[in-house]
């Protein structure tokens, strides 16, 4: 559950200066979780570590990174339950307490938290320290390069002397996709308190009938682990010296259903705070007459709250109404076809790396209201959850993405068999949607990116159509799900049509049929033939060309800012012509940084924005185009 202030929880911010060292090859020798060297740097948290300062090891190496600092609970915390929280550290970590190992987390894109209620005393200082592990390779996700090849354009790795060289230079820290590893404590740590028994999670589902809708919610209630007999679940949790900060944990046990005064009470509020219907009980149903329904902006992105108390605790979660439904080759958002028109983006922003910025959040959503568009995906890893939080409230439809990308397209070797992620991946698709569940404007989930389907046709079936099953009986909301496809012989593909929706990658008019554009069209009319028989909806999840601001030409060349809104100008007339063709995501919203390498001048460069936000050219195409193009009905 995403920490929340209110009257019966606070919340401790670690976020500021923390002490900082990299790893010299003795952190482990010498214990730096126990005794962290007094010779180190102060780094800010949160944000990637890597452009905070010049340290070229920062940008380049293989490594893990030492964060500590001291912290102090007030005493006005005493009798709590205490938690501390990690939005994301980047991307496996540990994190000890007092020196010793608190809890250790796989993946840099999701929350993970410990109950440190009985490891600390309030009052007094204790020393965190987290290791922050840059590693990617065939295990992580997303995934690393162990072959060392060149990510675009050859290497010449049949030179002798290249191979030489490369084989001097030893193990790198490739990845295997196309944005910059940016690493360490990327988003918000905290402490958040609770009463001893507490609400644990929610979850809302609307349904919609003629005249009202149906809100059905499940409360799960938990206490904290210094009341309830058993911990061998929370055995990660090592004992530190130091004794409970709660002296009354005789009286405190029991669970909800024995207790009169810890019954779940719900309220349903709408935004003007007046109360439409209440409730009690772990679970029940409330009824909305004549509810107003979450749309897209410029539609009202409306949004109700429930209220939910649990004995001394309480919780307020803002909701939405609205229905997902994908039929005859439409995409219907509360029964109306509604056409994608948006980004692929990145979090991504000069000094702060993949840290959280909220005031970049704000500032892009803005830019995507200007431009008329109503979409993106969350390309290709979950996002930090106050952008939801802010597309809910902005009326931006999300495409939410696990951090699945570099599963081998173009691989050698069958890499569903080589790469063992399967467990770990569903791991990963569990709590991304048990994270982001509540949230309207999440209304599409996408297993992963650009894998291989076509050249181990037969293994992407069976890896990726489990997968989807799993997602569908994971989502109570049980939103459409799809995977998004590479540019590939698209008759070989097995995979991409059992999609809810067909999302696919293409790149004709720039990674091939360069410099033509009148080539591609003619391409991207034939593909949507091919399409057009499988009866569902498509979409273009990327598509693009790299501009540099600034770089013109009458006649439209690569690279120029001409041929990019041309690109998509010609391109887009394209898309009009088929009515099963229900969206457009341009890659990328951004300029932004990744691996260097011969085609990436300053990082990729297809952005329609720059990095710091201004228009490209096409920007203003786009927004012609884009505001002439309803929310629904367009190809009605
Ligand atoms: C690109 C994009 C990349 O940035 C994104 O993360 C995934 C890529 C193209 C795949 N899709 O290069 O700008 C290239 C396929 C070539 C046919």
């Amino acid at each position: 559950m995403y920490p929340q202030e209110n009257g019966s929880r606070g919340i401790i911010w670690l976020d500021g200066i923390w002490n900082f060292k990299a790893d010299d090859g003795s952190a482990e020798e010498a214990h730096w979780e126990r005794e962290f060297p007094r010779e180190c740097e102060g780094l800010y948290v949160p944000a990637s570590y890597n452009d905070q300062r010049e340290e070229k090891r920062y940008r380049f190496d293989r490594m893990k990174v030492y964060y500590h600092r001291d912290v102090v609970i007030p005493r006005v915390y005493e009798g709590q339950r205490l938690v501390l929280r990690f939005d994301a550290v980047a991307h496996n970590a540990e994190v000890y307490l007092n020196g010793e190992l608190l809890c250790s987390h796989r993946g840099g894109f999701l929350p993970f938290e410990a109950e440190i209620t009985d490891l600390v005393r309030v009052g007094e200082p204790f020393e965190l320290t987290v290791v922050a592990d840059n590693r990617i390779d065939h295990s992580t996700l997303p995934v690393g390069n162990e072959e060392g090849s060149a990510f675009f354009g050859s290497d010449n790795a049949q030179v002798p002397a290249v191979r030489e060289a490369k084989k001097w230079r030893g193990e790198l820290n490739l990845p295997n996709f196309d944005f910059f590893n940016y690493c360490g404590i990327n988003r918000h740590v905290r402490i958040c308190s609770t009463p001893l028994h507490y609400i644990e999670d929610l979850t809302i589902v609307t349904k919609v009938t003629e005249r009202e809708a149906a809100v059905s919610y499940e409360v799960k209630t938990g206490s904290s682990r210094i009341v309830t007999e058993d911990r061998a679940d929370t055995s990660t949790n090592r004992a530190v010296s130091a004794r409970s900060n709660c002296p009354d944990t005789e009286n405190a046990t029991g669970t909800a259903s024995n207790d009169p005064d810890r019954r779940v009470f719900v309220t349903l509020l709408d935004r003007e705070g007046a109360i439409v219907a209440q409730s009690e009980g772990e679970r029940g149903e409330l009824t909305v007459p004549e509810p107003r329904l979450w749309e897209p902006y410029p539609g009202d992105p409306y949004l109700y709250r429930m209220y939910v108390t649990y004995g001394s605790d309480e919780y307020v979660e803002e909701f939405g109404i609205r229905t997902i439904e994908v039929r005859d080759q439409k995409f219907l958002i509360n029964g109306k076809p509604f056409y994608f028109k948006g980004f692929g983006k990145h979090e991504d922003f000069y000094i702060r790396g993949r840290g959280v910025n909220e005031l970049l959040n704000v500032k892009d959503v803005s830019l995507l209201h200007w431009i008329g568009a109503n979409s993106f995906r969350t390309s290709h890893y979950p996002y930090a959850e106050e952008m939801y939080q802010l597309c809910d409230r902005e009326g931006i439809v999300i495409i939410d993405e696990t951090p699945a990308v570099g599963i081998g397209a173009g691989a050698q070797t069958d890499p569903y068999k080589t790469m063992p992620i399967r467990d770990y991946h569903k791991e990963v698709l569990k709590t991304m949607i048990a994270r982001d569940k509540n949230h309207p404007s999440v209304i599409l989930w996408s297993l992963g990116n650009e894998p291989d389907t076509e050249n181990f046709p037969e293994s992407a079936l069976t890896y990726w159509s489990d997968l989807y099953e799993y997602a569908h009986a994971l989502d109570p909301q049980n939103r459409p799900v799809t995977f998004v496809c590479c540019q590939n012989d698209y008759t070989k593909d097995l995979v991409t049509r059992t999609m809810d929706v067909v999302c696919i990658n293409r790149y004709y008019g720039w990674y091939n049929l360069s410099g033509d554009i009148e080539a591609a069209c003619y391409a991207w009319n034939r593909e949507l033939d091919f399409w057009e028989g499988l009866d569902k909806p498509v979409m273009v999840t990327e598509y693009g060309c790299d501009a540099l601001p600034g770089n013109h030409g009458v006649n439209g060349e690569m690279f120029t800012e001409e041929y990019q809104e041309e690109y998509y100008r010609r391109i887009d007339r394209v898309f009009d012509q088929r009515s099963f063709f229900i969206g457009e995501h341009c890659w990328c919203f951004a300029d932004f940084g990744t691996i260097q390498g011969v085609m990436r001048p300053d990082g990729n460069r297809k952005g329609i924005f720059t990095r710091e936000r201004r228009p490209k050219l096409a920007a203003h195409f786009l927004k012609e185009r884009w505001e002439a193009i309803p929310n629904f009905g367009y190809k009605e």
